[in-house]
């Protein structure tokens, strides 16, 4: 049986990525190695312990000996690094453990893979090393790399790298840099799953800003389905983009999801902006498209209210998140931040 690395899969899209290639691969071993740190959940995958071909190992990719043991124990064909700090306001108040996980934790995955003979390393990165958009155009695989936050710059210095990597080495990798994210199990500090959160509660929604910064959204399940085309499919040495070409200002998107849960919009706060906030993101995905066949699956509409339903239906999940140390923290910096402090 041949065994795939996966990195950060007890995080939101990670385990949505185990859960679809469990089912779809039953003949692949999938060690999933997490830190657990406050955004690493064993319950994301609850559904998938007693598979006979899944095994979690507790542990840090910041940590060579913890790196090198995992690599020592079991024989990857195939790495998927999901792991990392990936929140952007986070990386604002903390930007050093994005540099450790997001930068050095990479570099470590990188040195045990190539010594190991990985045939395929896959890494997990996003549009926002490109930077931002104005109004107008789309992020191709060609545009420049100007990062704007901390999270960004970290996720960029570890493309970097893997390309220095396939240059120097000839390592066999390939970098997918996907658009925002949505679904079950995401951590509830992203927009979505705190919009309807917050929702379920009848509390304030902040929107930062004027509210018309632009994301372009895909449903997780989605970006899994893009990740095993590229695996599949994809050319080593290439980066790829994934996207499903559904953009939204986040004004918008808090008023559908509003109106999907019936809730009223004096619910809306607009707070302080983010620092260095990137206005539009925009991906275009003709290359995976084109050259691998890769289109997506789920309409927006559908997709988000089935997403609103899942938090709905799974409130002990994310109300024990909620009410966790992490959680509590981050809202009284939250509040002061951004002037929701009562
Ligand atoms: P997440 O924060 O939900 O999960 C991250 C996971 O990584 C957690 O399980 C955490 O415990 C683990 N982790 C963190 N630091 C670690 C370390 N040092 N060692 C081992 N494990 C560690 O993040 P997510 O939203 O699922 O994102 C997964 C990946 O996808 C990230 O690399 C992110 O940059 C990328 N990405 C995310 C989005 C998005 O919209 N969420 C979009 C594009 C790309
Ligand atoms: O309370 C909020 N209010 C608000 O207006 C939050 C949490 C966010 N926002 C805005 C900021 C962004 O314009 O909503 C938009 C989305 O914010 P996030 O969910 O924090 O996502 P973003 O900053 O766009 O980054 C996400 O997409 C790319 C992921 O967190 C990254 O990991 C991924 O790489």
């Amino acid at each position: 049986m041949e065994t795939m690395l996966v990195t950060g899969g007890a995080g939101f899209i990670g385990s949505n990525f185990i859960r679809y290639m469990l089912n779809k691969y039953p003949d692949i071993k999938i060690v999933n190695f997490d830190a657990l740190t406050y955004a690493g959940n064993l319950e994301n995958l609850t559904d998938c312990e007693n598979k006979p071909n899944y095994i979690f190992v507790k542990g840090n990719i910041t940590n060579k000996e913890e790196v090198d043991y995992i690599f020592s124990k079991y024989k990857f064909k195939w790495v998927i690094n999901f792991a990392a700090e990936s929140h952007v306001d986070k990386s604002i108040l903390n930007p050093m453990a994005f540099a450790e996980t997001n930068f050095i934790g990479v570099c470590n995955l990188l040195d045990s893979s190539r010594k190991n003979d990985v045939s395929l390393f896959i890494q997990v990165s996003t549009d926002e090393v490109y930077g931002s958009l104005g109004d107008s155009g789309y992020f191709t695989e060609n545009s420049p790399i100007k990062p704007n936050s901390p999270y960004a710059a970290s996720k960029a210095a570890a493309d970097l790298m893997i390309r220095a990597y396939f240059k120097t080495y000839g390592f066999p990798a390939i970098i997918t840099r996907c658009c925002n994210n949505y679904g079950p199990y995401q951590f509830p500090e992203k927009l979505i799953p705190l919009v309807i959160t917050n929702a379920l509660e009848d509390k304030p929604i902040p929107v930062y800003g004027d509210g018309k910064n632009v994301r372009d959204w895909i449903y997780v399940i989605d970006h899994a389905r893009g990740i095993e085309i590229v695996w599949q499919k994809g050319k080593i040495g290439e980066v790829y983009n994934i996207g499903a070409s559904q953009e939204l200002t986040n004004i918008d998107l808090v008023k559908k999801i509003l109106n999907i849960l019936g809730k009223p919009e004096t619910l809306i706060k607009y707070v302080t902006d983010r620092p260095g906030h990137d206005r539009r993101y925009a991906i275009d995905a003709s290359k995976i498209r084109e050259e691998l066949g890769f289109y997506p699956a789920f309409s927006f509409d559908q997709a988000l209210k089935e997403t609103v339903n899942w938090y709905k239906d799974n409130r002990r999940w994310w109300e024990r998140i909620k009410s966790g140390a992490y959680t509590t923290y981050y809202e009284e910096w939250y509040k002061r931040q951004l002037g929701l402090k009562e």
